[in-house]
């Protein structure tokens, strides 16, 4: 295929839009060319948020429309996306080399039920009254920010695009999106959908491009009002920096992870093994989750590395298109060769590489999945995020001790705890600095729950009811009443 997939920025513009350049996405596990795809850049961001802004108006359509029919419009998306399912999964696959059964059921599932449960919310989101003082009424009302900016990473390109539209839209606010440059496929067919479920033109616009040129030129905007990214915390913080140095505007960041798994010797160590592998290889383990840091306790330590061994061996990477495949390529050059040299970081500094962790030759971007044993606290494997398909296993000896060597890090994301004991696992989840805790499981997402990041893994909170916070402006209003009526 050759051909040029045209920018969707679904406002009131013409087709004479500034900037002709296009650039290319690949498919990860051929890489062969998908297609040519026309790039924004920050001419294209102004008219972008021009057209956000103008469909945000007071007393334009989506301003005026009826709560309960914004929500009809998200559940409209929702069918649309049931309705294309497979090709959007096989989108997915082809641009991410994701395994298309996890395209399919993981990222189409939590899309569709993303924009369902925030379907739900846009005729619940109210305020309150509140008694005050003397002779008066206040509540207060939420309202839309505004124009929300929203920059987005590879590894799960469709799911991110919902967890950042399906809140802002259901608070009433118009969005400016940024799929990432390696996967703007999905995000540019969604705008298609978009407009067919009938959104008013202008309240969600797609601007496929690079992160220095559309990025910085969202993060930077004076017109945007808000901006939810997530993506690496060094890219995190330029995105702070420029909200601080233009117009203040609100900042939301979902970030890396270094996340403990720990499991102890009370565990149902099967499980234990089978959901930290899991935690760890898991989208080739291109998860900000990723359980990059298992630490097990010391008397069960040896027979947990061993089963972890024999499972990862199992593991065969391949073809993505084709439903036994469970393991995929990584993204592009740059993660591989850099996963790559985490790997020869590992042998250097005295870790023992067990399995794995080696260049399948004859395809491309694949890596045979690594088992780490013997990892300790100061070397980079246990330190850096790798996002890479690398399970890193350190030995413990006790709770306390295993407690502030998890906690001894910058990122707080994610944890997992695996015991028998629901003592153990309450005092454990709540020692542990991390937004999400998971107790015998990992990877346990839901579009109910909030997920986001202690310390340097982010700011604020996606998902659940918390979202909704971040999306909304809260007005009081205070009334002077009239003395003679009270
Ligand atoms: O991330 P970037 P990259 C981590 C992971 C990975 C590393 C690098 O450790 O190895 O980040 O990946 C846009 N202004 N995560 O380079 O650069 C970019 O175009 C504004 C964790 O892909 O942060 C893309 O849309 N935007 C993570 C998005 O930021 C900019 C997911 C993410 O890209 C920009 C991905 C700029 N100056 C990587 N520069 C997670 N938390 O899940 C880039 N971007």
């Amino acid at each position: 295929m050759n051909y040029v997939v045209h920018r969707l920025i679904l406002g009131n513009l013409k087709p004479d839009l500034p900037s002709r350049k296009t650039f290319p996405t690949f498919n990860p596990a051929t890489g062969v060319k998908i297609c040519e795809i026309e790039e924004a850049d920050k001419a294209d961001v102004d008219k972008a948020v021009d057209a956000a802004k103008a469909a945000g108006k007071r007393g334009s359509t989506w301003r005026r429309m009826d709560v309960s029919s914004r929500g009809r419009l998200l559940h409209k998306l929702a069918d649309l996306l049931e309705r294309d399912r497979c090709l959007l999964a096989t989108m997915e696959t082809m641009d991410t080399g994701k395994p298309f059964l996890q395209s399919f059921f993981v990222d189409l599932d939590g899309s569709i039920k993303t924009l369902r449960y925030y379907a739900g919310w846009a005729d619940k989101i109210h305020g309150k009254t509140m008694p005050v003082d003397d002779n008066f009424m206040c509540f207060t009302k939420h309202e839309p920010v505004g124009v929300c900016g929203a920059i987005i990473p590879w590894n799960f390109p469709l799911l991110m695009f919902m967890w950042k539209i399906a809140p802002a839209l259901c608070c009433g606010n118009t969005v400016v999106i940024k799929p990432a440059e390696q996967t703007p496929l999905t995000a540019l067919y969604t705008g298609a959908l978009i407009k067919e479920a009938g959104f008013p033109p202008g309240v969600v616009n797609i601007v496929p491009g690079f992160g220095p040129t559309a990025g910085a030129a969202i993060a930077g905007h004076m017109g945007i009002d808000k901006v939810a990214f997530t993506g690496s915390t060094e890219v995190g913080q330029l995105i702070k920096e420029a909200a601080a140095k233009s117009n203040l505007k609100r900042v939301t960041l979902e970030l890396g992870g270094k996340n403990p798994c720990i499991v102890f010797a009370d565990a149902d160590l099967p499980l234990a093994v089978q959901e930290a592998q899991k935690g760890a290889f898991y989208n080739q383990g291109q998860c900000c989750t990723a359980a990059s840091r298992v630490f097990v306790e010391e008397c069960v330590y040896d027979e947990f590395v061993r089963l972890s061994i024999a499972s990862a061996k199992q593991i065969t990477a391949g073809d993505p298109m084709d439903p036994c495949t469970s393991h995929g390529p990584q993204i592009d050059q740059q993660q591989f060769d850099m996963i790559l040299e985490l790997v020869e970081s590992g042998k250097r500094e005295g870790a023992r590489l067990e399995c794995g962790g080696y260049a399948l030759q004859d395809k491309a971007l694949f890596i045979q999945p690594a088992v780490f044993s013997d990892v300790i606290d100061h070397m980079r494997l246990a330190k850096e995020e790798v996002f890479g398909p690398v399970q890193c296993i350190m030995k413990f000896k006790n709770q306390e001790e295993v407690i502030e060597r998890a906690n001894s890090t910058h990122y707080g994301l994610a944890a997992a705890v695996f015991t028998r004991s629901v003592e153990r696992a309450m005092r454990v989840s709540s020692a542990l600095e991390a937004g999400t805790v998971w107790v015998n499981c990992y990877n346990a997402l839901h579009a109910q729950a909030p997920f986001g990041g202690y310390k340097m893994s982010g700011n604020g909170r996606e998902l659940g009811e918390y979202a909704l916070a971040e999306y909304s402006e809260v007005k009081a209003i205070t009334i002077k009443l009239n003395d003679q009526l009270t």
